[in-house]
């Protein structure tokens, strides 16, 4: 790296060149510095807000030196690279990552304390990134965290939202959104004001005849925005490597165009153009597993399409290489169809703008891109209309249909005469309108393609994808399991555990080799750290139990059984599900004697969640989780034997919390429905049980951790589509214990009948989609049983700390291998000292 300085000059570069800070005194001098200097503040008047910010640049110097030195090193080593395009980046908070990333917490929390500032509560000061909406989003998080932990050259590239996922109040028992503004003093991002991108929309085509008399196509006039990168640096854990995640941010092109608007004195409309330029990147979508087919949205995914692959084919031509070795440098994984635009775009770059033919650029395309699908949900598989494209994006609609005609001819020659298959597999839905299928031309525009758990990638194959399985062969389609990070999930948000485990295990090396965790099997049947174990669980409790007073005002026992479902709402993952069991569980206590009352597992039942805020199902649910919390809390019948609490604006930082927190999680989605499910892995790598479906990685985990250590229940994927077709069809009674759950909901014993009649019609007369009745009963005789287990308390313990011992499978670090192996074919970058 020193050597791409001239000689000459090396010595007083080197010199100057900045330092990181490595001790408590060192970390105090930058601290006040930039207290002082940066954030101009006097010294007699930091709050904890100015100590974080002065934190947070402290740590951001020592992050951009090594994200340049590993810049420079990546370059200079000419290795291929992964660029992982996600629409949603769900990164929480960053300063907490970083201290524990470069091994300097220890250093930061002693100088903050000189200063007067405790750690946690500066630390607390930050703003959560959620740039996502779920699952979806922490997973690209998790993956950037372990390609840089692995040192991977590897980049994310994302949309710089002004506004994250909404914040959810609760107002009345209703959600209500709160638009998120996150931006204002976020020390964790570097404009690039200098490098940017032109992005077209709209126009038309041209044909001409090119230098060799070549028909070729011109995408002509419409309107350009400009796309702004924001570089946002990611540490690795204990490494030098620092990547980086490039957001895009929209803002109008300063052509002379705007400027003759203006002189001409239509001042107004200079600035509406500026305007709607920006409105490309304003706000996160905020569905989860739904597809809302709106223009904005496609033309966020062109805009965020676009300008990262015009950034990555820039990068490309500075290497001098022949086209053809382009796939050599650059591996491209499109997490989900969000980014399918990439595929068209950059065929497009090939033979329109660097003039190769059809065939040489398709080759080298479908050689570059892998897709990741995560659900099978239908209302979630992204269809864009083709007049919707024909009008936005003309160009690229020609090309779709090429490379639809292109693939037609293949399969026809493969299976001639079958126009049903020709039908089923076309790019084009024949629909009013015609639709594009993206699913499909991600699939046809890559070499890999995969699902996120065993059952779901089974699923893939043997369904949506199943014709394509045919034509392509089995290889084309692979399963890599999820997972989640380490750091993140078990040592940042469970320190006490992560030193008893590193106490055990003699040191931390479990962090960065998960599988590690299994010698801790050998200390099961040690009371002394069975104790050590327990009295962990017990603080995160306290601790949970104390942010529940402070948010709701309710008081819980820590004592009792902590029964935690947090994830978005959906119907598919069954908060209705668990809320019934709940009003079950309420109406078996009040008919209890006293007697009987003595026997029951003291419950807190923890919901937390948001809405889509067009999804008006999930809303009733979070509504009567709501009221029935208010009910059941206030009834004397009940104290402490059940209490009903709903998290306020569920996020990745209240998740820190709350996994520590758990005795049992659940994860309860009908079966084949949840793509694989990650917060499972969070909760048993932090001790907790489980209580789920067969559904996802649900079965992996049981498969790793044994069927004793987990509560399945319900009925399995294979018998779903008959269970349906029976409710439609044949003869179906409500299970008779939801019949009383319903009956006390319809007296109004939660408010309002009416407010919850959709949902229990949902159920009793409309088919009950999602199985509740059918799984009524094993979900509640389950219950029972995990009652039970918890009055062992020896053997629960065991449980847990068999579990926790059995999850390496899960980590991130495991999980990116694997991609870098099977799919990408990229190396680590090793870092010598
Ligand atoms: O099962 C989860 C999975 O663990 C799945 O529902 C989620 O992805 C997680 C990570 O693989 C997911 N989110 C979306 N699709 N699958 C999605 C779809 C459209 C918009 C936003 C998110």
């Amino acid at each position: 790296v020193e050597a791409s300085i001239p000689e000459p000059l090396r010595e007083a570069w080197l010199k100057h060149s900045a330092s990181e800070f490595t001790t408590k005194e060192e970390f105090e001098k930058e601290l006040v510095r930039h207290i002082e200097t940066t954030l101009a503040r006097s010294l007699y008047n930091c709050d904890e807000h100015a100590a974080y910010s002065g934190t947070a640049l402290a740590f951001r110097d020592r992050l951009i030196i090594e994200w340049n030195r590993t810049q420079q090193r990546q370059t200079l080593s000419d290795q291929k690279r992964v660029y992982y395009l996600s629409l949603e980046f769900l990164m929480g908070r960053a300063l907490d990552n970083a201290m524990l990333n470069v091994g300097q917490k220890e250093n930061a929390s002693e100088g903050l304390k000189d200063l007067g500032f405790r750690v946690e509560d500066v630390i607390s000061q930050e703003h959560d990134a959620a740039l996502g909406n779920g699952g979806l989003g922490r997973l690209a998080a998790c993956f950037l965290d372990s390609m840089a932990t692995l040192n991977y050259p590897a980049w994310g590239y994302g949309l710089r939202y002004r506004y994250g996922i909404f914040k959810q109040e609760i107002v009345d028992g209703y959600q209500v959104e709160i638009p998120d503004y996150w931006l204002d003093n976020n020390p964790w991002e570097f404009p690039r004001h200098e490098i940017t991108v032109d992005i077209q929309f709209y126009g038309n085509v041209r044909k001409y005849q090119d230098a060799n008399g070549k028909t070729a196509n011109s995408w002509e006039n419409g309107e350009i925005v400009q796309a702004v990168a924001y570089d946002v640096p990611i540490p690795g854990y204990g490494t030098k490597t620092t990547n980086n995640l490039r957001l895009w941010s929209s803002k109008a092109s300063t052509g002379e165009f705007d400027f003759q608007k203006f002189n001409a004195g239509d001042y107004e409309s200079a600035v509406a153009d500026q305007q709607r330029a920006e409105t490309i990147s304003a706000v996160l979508y905020p569905n989860d597993n739904l597809e809302r087919g709106k223009e904005l949205r496609l033309k966020q995914q062109y805009f965020w399409c676009a300008a990262s692959l015009h950034d990555i084919v820039r990068r490309f031509k500075k290497t001098n290489r022949a086209w053809n070795e382009f796939p050599d440098q650059i591996a491209i994984q499109l997490n989900d169809t969000h980014p399918t635009l990439a595929i068209v775009e950059l065929q497009r770059i090939l033979i329109d703008l660097e003039g190769l033919s059809w065939d040489e650029g398709w080759n080298i395309v479908t050689k570059t891109f892998g897709y990741t699908n995560h659900t099978v949900l239908p209302e979630a598989l992204e269809k864009w209309s083709v007049p919707l494209l024909q009008n936005l994006l003309p160009r690229h609609l020609q090309i779709i249909y090429d490379v639809n005609l292109f693939f037609l001819q293949q399969v026809e020659k493969k299976f001639p005469n079958d126009r049903e298959l020709l039908s089923r597999v076309s790019i084009i839905e024949e629909s009013h309108p015609q639709m594009v299928r993206m699913a499909y031309l991600a699939i046809i525009g890559s070499h890999k393609v995969n699902g996120v758990a065993e059952l779901h990638s089974d699923l893939l194959k043997s369904t949506l994808f199943k014709d394509f399985v045919n034509i392509y062969g089995p290889d084309r389609f692979t399963n890599v399991t999820n997972g989640v990070t380490p750091r993140r999930w078990l040592h940042q948000a469970n320190p006490a555990l992560s030193a008893l485990i590193a106490k055990k295990l003699g040191g931390h090396d479990f962090l960065t080799d998960l599988t590690l965790l299994d010698k801790l099997e050998a200390f099961v049947d040690d009371k002394e750290f069975r104790a050590e174990w327990s009295e962990i669980k017990t603080q995160n409790k306290l601790r949970l139990a104390k942010f529940i007073q402070e948010t709701t005002g309710f008081k819980v026992n820590p004592k009792s059984l902590f029964d935690v479902q947090v994830k978005r709402i959906h119907e598919y993952k069954r908060q209705q599900l668990n809320i019934f069991g709940i009003i079950h569980r309420y109406l078996t206590i009040k008919a209890m004697t006293p007697e009987q009352k003595k026997k029951v597992v003291p419950r807190v039942s923890i919901i937390g969640g948001k809405a889509a805020p067009g999804y008006w199902m999930a809303k009733t649910i979070i509504h009567l989780v709501n009221k029935v919390s208010s009910v059941v809390n206030q009834d004397p019948d009940v104290g402490d034997l059940l209490k009903v609490i709903f998290i306020e604006d569920y996020n990745v930082s209240k998740a820190e919390i709350i996994c520590p927190a758990s005795d049992l999680s659940e994860h309860i989605s009908t079966a084949g429905t949840e793509g694989s499910g990650t917060s499972n892995m969070k909760f048993v790598m932090n001790g907790g049980l489980i209580i789920g479906t067969c559904d996802g990685a649900n079965i992996e985990i049981t498969r790793e951790i044994g069927e004793q250590n987990i509560f399945l229940f319900g009925n399995l994927a294979e018998d779903v589509e008959e269970l349906r077709h029976r409710h439609l069809y044949g003869d179906f009674k409500v299970d008779p214990q939801l019949a009383k759950v319903f009956e006390a909901v319809k007296g109004g014993m939660f408010g309002d009948a009416k407010d919850f009649q959709a949902l229990c019609s949902s159920i009793e007369e409309h088919g009950d989609y999602y199985l509740v009745s059918d799984d009524f009963n094993s979900y509640i005789t389950t219950h029972e049983m995990v009652d039970e287990a918890f009055q062992k308390q020896d053997e629960w313990l065991a449980k847990s700390i068999t579990s926790v011992a059995r999850m390496g499978f899960f980590s991130t670090d495991r999980v990116i291998n694997e991609y870098a192996d099977s799919i990408w074919n990229v190396e680590p970058l090793v870092v010598k000292d």
